[in-house]
């Protein structure tokens, strides 16, 4: 837990022998590069600001004249960029009376750590040390170079360690109170984690400005609990302060208690995000993977997730500020002098269908919501350019993948309940469903998908492995979700029968098969059949519930179990002081490798749907402190104490401190600037509580927000009771 943190506090004071000899030597080297001297490696500091660079290519040594002989025992080694580019193999010499030698235990090879303890074998008395690059290939990156005579003292001490970026302190002495930063909706559970408090230390809370408690209660396992504090709708920020049982008392960030909050906090920022990540018109003209959105792909679900959104609440939707400008964007991309980047993969065609979508197709009404000025740009440019490939190691060949045209299935059947007549013409409807009628069936959405088989996936030990089915990453890059055409069709289904189209029956009995080879074949145990699938776990749960929910005379009769199963699984794994829904109980918080803020973001549409059907009061009271509890994680009650987007300042005002790893700006899809963009969240490395835990990789992906839209949706819908289930009647329960 948090070990070097806690024992750089620990040594504040020097012991014999544990003084930085490294701290007065005077350092020379073979070579350097401009602004990074060998004095930059003894300077005091851990940074890859005060580094010494060597020129790639040639013997590089850096050497520490210490002045007068000095007893060594042990070197501390800061070395590498960010979290990576560790010098592979170096030798620690010292000078003897002889010339250079090898310091015994002085030898490394294979390194990988960015920060190690070389302790030698035998101590060495001498006037300078020596290290020495010995693998050409590789530019010398050294932070800093720390000598001591004691070899028990702890790594860094006597240095400032500025290479950890964002990262927040821990001081054991101290409680530690970690909220969601942007805050909590006043009528939910509202949850706070306090890691470092023996059970029965004392919380309250109180406004920002006022030292007055309002609330009080116990911190237990490492868990406050306030959802019994409703303050009334204001714009004061409260504050949560922890004391007693040892430790000196401390308070949390502050945040905002509203009903709406989510609403009013997130809503508008995930449509920005939606806006801005455009292929083409968007805030970068490039596409990506080729998709409608950057960095989409056939699996990315935005557009199903845009309708769930408007679904949710159609009148705060109508009433969002619009941004979209069909007209103003036609001229810009129908001119010559438009400059499409196509250096991205699978930029071919692109440019062609964004044009075609502004040529051939009817626009949207110019008072039409952005959501639906999304959605028709969406389905728009699938209509002209069909055809896709995932530009990541996918098996799949180009084709038109089922789960593009699954995706026109809930604008098809959303059309009458949101009256879009109002803001799209009926010829963009038509054309929409004779896409469906032309590509359903050969697309494979009738039948089960093979990539559902647990079969097929990757073992979790060896998920980068050669697969035998050729699905690299699969299931964790989230690909296929069990059962994703469940829902897509029970809402052709219903659409066919709206409109007294043939064989509406094949789309129920498609729904049915598919189910029950889900209850016969998926094992909710196996976390690869759950959160396995990374931020594509939404499709499966809520598509399940919706079947029970709106044709229970049609739904395997044993559907209600298997649903019920997956809520006592997803607690089972959920009970530590985070509330969070692990991969499993044993080396894995969350899934190997991968970075999964989208999983946290869609997490609530699973429980949250969930605790619509199952029985148990206490599950239901449990599915709905973890939909909470997984955005709390995404907005900073987590172990870093930072919430997901890497830039809050575009559009989360309310954050303190944003994910303190950045991906670089400009490159691949251009995410990180979008407005709204959530880029990473802390891995199994991190947790419980290891703030020194190796960072995963931190770029935002269009799919993480289609999750998060599709988890605001289903709050939402929870919230103010319009779920679209029980054939348009308006309640979501009828025993709430
Ligand atoms: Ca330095």
């Amino acid at each position: 837990m948090c070990h070097v943190a806690l024992a750089l506090l620990l040594s504040a004071t020097t012991a014999s022998g544990q003084e930085n000899l490294a701290a007065t030597a005077t350092a020379t080297a073979s070579n350097a590069r401009d602004g990074y001297v060998p004095a930059n490696a003894v300077d005091g500091v851990i940074s890859d600001e005060s580094r010494w660079l060597s020129h790639s290519g040639r013997k590089a040594w850096l050497l520490m004249d210490l002045g007068v002989p000095k007893r060594v025992t042990v070197a501390h080694v800061f070395t590498g960029y960010q979290d990576a580019s560790a010098v592979r193999s170096f030798d620690l010499e010292y000078r003897s009376e002889d010339g250079w030698e090898l310091i015994p235990g002085g030898r490394v090879r294979g390194n990988s750590q960015t920060r190690l303890v070389v302790e030698f074998t035998h101590p060495v008395s001498t006037s300078a040390v020596r290290f020495v690059n010995r693998d050409p290939s590789q530019v010398a990156r050294v932070r800093e170079i720390a000598l001591y005579e004691d070899a028990s003292v702890a790594i860094g001490t006597g240095l400032a360690d500025r290479s950890r970026g964002n990262r927040p302190e821990i001081d054991p002495t101290r409680h530690l109170v970690v909220v969601n930063q942007v805050g909590y909706q006043t009528s939910w559970p509202k949850r706070f984690t306090a890691p470092l408090s023996p059970d029965g230390a004392l919380f309250a809370i109180r406004e920002s400005n006022n030292e007055r408690s309002l609330f009080r209660g116990v911190v237990r396992n490492g868990l406050g609990d306030f959802t019994g504090f409703r303050p009334a709708d204001g714009d004061v920020e409260f504050l949560i302060e922890v004391s007693g049982k040892g430790l000196k008392s401390a308070v949390s960030d502050p945040f905002s208690i509203r009903e709406d909050l989510y609403q009013e906090q997130f809503w508008q920022a995930a449509v920005d995000f939606m806006i801005d990540s455009r292929s083409v018109v968007g805030t970068h003209p490039s596409a990506y993977g080729g998709s409608a959105w950057r960095d989409g792909t056939y699996y990315d679900f935005v557009v199903p997730s845009l309708v769930l959104l408007y679904l949710s609440d159609p009148e705060f939707v109508e009433s969002m500020p619009k941004q979209l400008d069909w007209h103003y964007d036609k001229k810009r991309i129908l001119s010559k002098d438009f400059q499409f980047d196509a250096k991205t993969p699978h930029s071919d065609g692109v440019l062609d269908a964004a044009r075609g979508y502004y040529a051939d197709l009817e626009p949207p009404h110019p008072g039409a919501p952005d959501v639906i000025k999304l959605i028709h740009w969406g389905l728009g440019y699938y209509l002209l350019k069909p055809a896709s490939k995932d530009p990541s190691g996918d098996p799949e060949p180009w084709k038109v993948q089922g789960q593009t045209v699954e995706q026109f299935a809930f604008l098809l059947w959303a059309w009458p309940r949101l009256e879009l007549d109002r803001w799209l013409d009926k010829s963009f409807y038509d054309r929409c469903q004779a896409f469906v009628s032309k590509h359903w069936e050969e697309s494979g959405l009738l039948e089960n998908s093979k990539w559902w088989d647990p079969a097929t996936y990757q073992s979790v030990s060896d998920l980068m492995g050669p697969n035998p089915m050729g699905g690299y990453l699969h299931p964790y890059k989230g690909r296929h979700a069990p059962g994703h055409s469940i829902l897509p069709n029970l809402l052709m289904y219903e659409v066919t029968n709206r409109s007294g189209l043939p064989n509406s029956e094949r789309y129920l009995h498609a729904a049915q098969k598919q189910t029950e080879w889900l209850i016969k074949n998926i094992d909710w145990n196996d976390p690869r059949s759950t959160k396995g699938h990374r931020m594509s776990e939404h499709k499966t749960v809520p598509g399940l519930v919706w079947f029970l929910q709106n044709y229970p005379d049609h739904a395997p009769p044993d559907l209600p179990g298997f649903i019920e199963k997956w809520a006592q699984v997803a607690v089972s794994r959920s009970n530590n002081m985070w509330d969070f829904r692990r991969f499993d109980l044993g080396e894995h918080w969350t899934i190997p490798k991968l970075n999964e803020p989208g999983n946290l973001a869609g997490f609530p549409a699973c429980a949250l749907s969930a605790s619509w059907v199952v029985k148990d009061p206490e599950l239901v009271k449990r599915l709905r402190q973890l939909a909470v509890a997984q955005f709390d994680n995404l907005f900073g009650r987590n172990p870093i104490q930072a919430a997901a987007p890497g830039h809050p300042e575009n559009g989360f005002r309310l954050v303190e401190r944003g994910w303190p790893k950045l991906y670089p700006k400009n490159v691949c899809a251009r995410i990180e600037l979008c407005r709204g963009a959530l880029c990473a969240s802390p891995g199994s490395e991190m947790y419980p509580l290891d703030i020194d835990g190796k960072f995963r990789h931190p770029e935002g992906w269009v799919n993480f927000n289609a999750a998060w839209n599709v988890g605001l949706a289903y709050f939402a819908w929870d919230q103010y009771g319009r779920a679209p289930f029980h054939n348009g009647k308006t309640r979501i329960r009828t025993d709430r």
